[in-house]
């Protein structure tokens, strides 16, 4: 009679074990040889002051997981929307890198890039874009013909370092970065995909003049439903390819 409850409890430990690890959050960002350490949730709060950052307040490195949450820009709660103080200089045509904590193997999954640009007399240190279909995709990737993923395999293979190209023709002004991984480790039905979304405030310089029609803009929360491909999709058996959720990618 003992032995049942105890192998109970044996199992549902197990199971518990490897997902107790920390999940993550971008830490660091580069852009023009200038290094920008990240909004640090569990360090930032208690200094005094709280220092200034590029990126936007998160409540800690878990995920958001209801993709009809007003939320954009990370955590529990709408404090993820609130604007930073300052913002990172970048030149149009180069590479914006975004620098993760060690991310777990199992957090298998897409890494998306979307930015919105700040209209104009409007400052990205006091924007909010609420819900308003303002977010366009610069790059994004997923899993690759050897099944291998961007958010584990591809982060790995780069000191956990994403980097994403300012297109060069992009219009100049200031823009938020939404940098998010989709977690797909419990997206065998919905909810369950993890999304870890960092807003990054930047300006960018140049002297391009594209800019993406209205049929690349999407909100947030709008732009995933639970039905949107790939948002549920069982990663241990499903071994075709891996459709990437939101719109087609901007490319001028
Ligand atoms: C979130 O923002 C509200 C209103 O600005 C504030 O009262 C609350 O303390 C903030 N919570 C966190 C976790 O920062
Ligand atoms: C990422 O940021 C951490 C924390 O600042 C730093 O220790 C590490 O060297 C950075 N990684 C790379 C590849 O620059
Ligand atoms: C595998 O994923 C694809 C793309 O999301 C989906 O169309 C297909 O139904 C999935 N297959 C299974 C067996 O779930
Ligand atoms: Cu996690």
């Amino acid at each position: 009679m003992l032995a049942l409850p105890f192998f109970a409890i044996a199992t549902v430990f197990s199971i518990r074990v490897p997902s107790a690890h920390a999940h993550g959050y971008v830490q660091e960002v580069v852009a023009d040889g200038t290094t920008y350490t990240g909004y640090l949730p569990y360090e930032d709060p208690y200094k005094n002051p709280v220092p200034d950052r590029i990126i936007r307040k998160i409540p800690g490195n878990g995920p958001v997981e209801d993709v009809t949450l007003t939320e954009h820009c990370n955590g529990e709660s709408d404090n993820g929307t609130e604007p930073a103080a300052l913002f990172a200089t970048i030149e149009a045509g180069s590479q914006l890198q975004l620098n993760w904590t060690a991310w777990p193997d199992s957090h298998v999954g897409p890494v998306i890039t979307y930015l919105a640009a700040v209209p104009d007399g409007t400052d990205v240190t006091a924007y909010s874009p609420g819900t308003d279909s303002v977010w366009f995709k610069v790059d994004e990737a997923g899993k690759n013909d050897q099944g291998e993923w961007a958010a584990t395999d591809g982060l790995y293979a780069t000191n956990s370092v994403y980097s994403v190209t300012i297109p060069e023709s992009l219009r100049p002004g200031q823009y938020i970065v939404r940098h998010e991984i989709i977690a797909l480790h419990q997206s065998y039905s919905y909810p369950g995909s993890q999304f870890y979304p960092s807003c990054i405030q930047i300006e960018v310089t140049g002297c391009g003049d594209a800019f993406p029609t209205d049929d690349f803009l999407v909100s947030f929360p709008g732009a995933y439903t639970p039905d949107t491909p790939g948002i549920v999709y069982n990663v241990y058996t499903n071994t075709s390819a891996y459709p990437i959720p939101g719109p087609t990618v901007w490319s001028p």
